[in-house]
């Protein structure tokens, strides 16, 4: 059953610098279909990456069950999953929470693993070095490499004494290793901070994407804000916009560009998938109710990707309580999928 789609046209906001209008308008509603189902020791899946040889891997944070360690995967084209490697804590026999996962050129893979930033080296599927980037940062959650350069989003910064919740997007280089982060103002690494105005969901940057010009954008999850930022060949800020915003109730997640530049979020809150088109028109093109995902359904949908011709979407099925379609988790795990090639959602 699909919940009725709300049309909501023409919202404006204002903000200094920031400045964008855009309208929203109902797509016909695509059906999302199941790609995976993830076996046991991955109930929480988190961030997608693609290797330059064209594997799809996941992290699988795991947060519904403590007993299990953070886990790395791999995703075949039939769905099956191959186990590649845990995540290690800190301390000895400890395990972190991958949430961020990117490739580097030369096939590395970057793991946010909180507090740190982890570089994997794989000879074949095993991994030869694990390298730290960075530590001592406050959770951080999206993380995407563009040039030399990697990109990590932190959605709470409480060092940063604000009334409102400040959040952050960090930048390293492929090549840093051991940086101490303080996860304050005094961070030379921190790019951008904004804070987060929504009451209800002080939770902010959260979602990472790069278009094909190599601009960076950044999704404040609580309210629903997707930040443009044109970066110098320095690596600094040049301007930043609003792109494009959603009702605050959302809960902005994952982002990807297609090849003809539309953009693509999930709407973690409200188990949603949106489109925004190139001229910044915002559709949602999936919406379900609550859920258990064995249709394919979306079943709190929290990260995506584009892989052989399909949009592939990552549920995390875990939160739940005010403010959240979904109210239970529960099997299967799940990995859904639409056809990019679908006539529904090319328009
Ligand atoms: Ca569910
Ligand atoms: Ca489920």
């Amino acid at each position: 059953m699909a919940k009725t789609i709300i049309v909501a046209c023409i919202l404006s906001i204002s903000t200094g610098l920031f400045a964008q209008r855009n309208c929203r308008e109902a797509f016909q509603r695509v059906e999302t279909k199941r790609f995976a189902e993830l076996p046991d020791d991955c109930p929480t899946p988190d961030a997608f990456a693609i290797s330059p040889d064209g594997s799809l891997f996941l992290s699988c944070p795991n947060y519904a069950d403590n007993s299990l360690p953070g886990l790395l995967v791999r995703v075949n084209s039939d769905g099956t999953i191959i186990r590649i490697a845990e995540v290690p804590g800190i301390d000895l026999g400890t395990s972190a929470r991958p949430m961020g996962i990117d490739f580097a050129p030369d096939g590395s893979l970057y793991v946010c693993a909180n507090p740190r930033i982890l570089r994997y080296s794989f000879v074949n599927d095993s991994v030869a070095q694990i390298e730290t980037i960075a530590e001592g940062i406050n959770g951080p959650n999206g993380l995407k490499i563009n040039g030399d350069n990697l990109f990590v989003t932190v959605p709470k910064l409480p060092k940063i004494n604000t009334a409102k919740n400040t959040s952050g997007v960090y930048r390293f280089k492929l090549t840093d290793r051991n940086i101490e982060v303080k996860s304050d103002s005094t961070d030379s690494n921190l790019l951008f901070t904004t804070q987060t105005q929504n009451p209800k969901r002080q939770f902010g940057l959260d979602g990472i994407a790069f278009d094909h010009s190599g601009d960076l954008y950044v999704g404040d999850f609580g309210d629903a804000i997707i930040y443009k930022l044109k970066l110098s060949e320095t690596g600094t800020i040049e301007s930043k916009e609003v792109y494009t915003t959603f009702p605050d109730s959302t809960g902005i997640d994952g982002m990807i560009f297609d090849q003809d530049g539309n953009l693509y979020v999930t709407g973690f809150s409200q188990n949603q998938l949106w489109k925004i088109d190139n001229n910044r028109k915002a559709s949602i093109i999936a919406d379900y109710p609550d859920n258990d995902g064995c249709h394919g359904e979306l079943d709190q949908p929290v990260d995506l990707t584009i892989w052989e011709d399909k949009l592939i979407i990552s549920n995390f099925d875990l939160m739940t309580g005010e403010g959240f379609v979904n109210t239970a988790h529960s099997k299967p795990y799940t990995l859904s999928f639409i056809p990019l090639r679908d006539e529904d959602i090319k328009r």
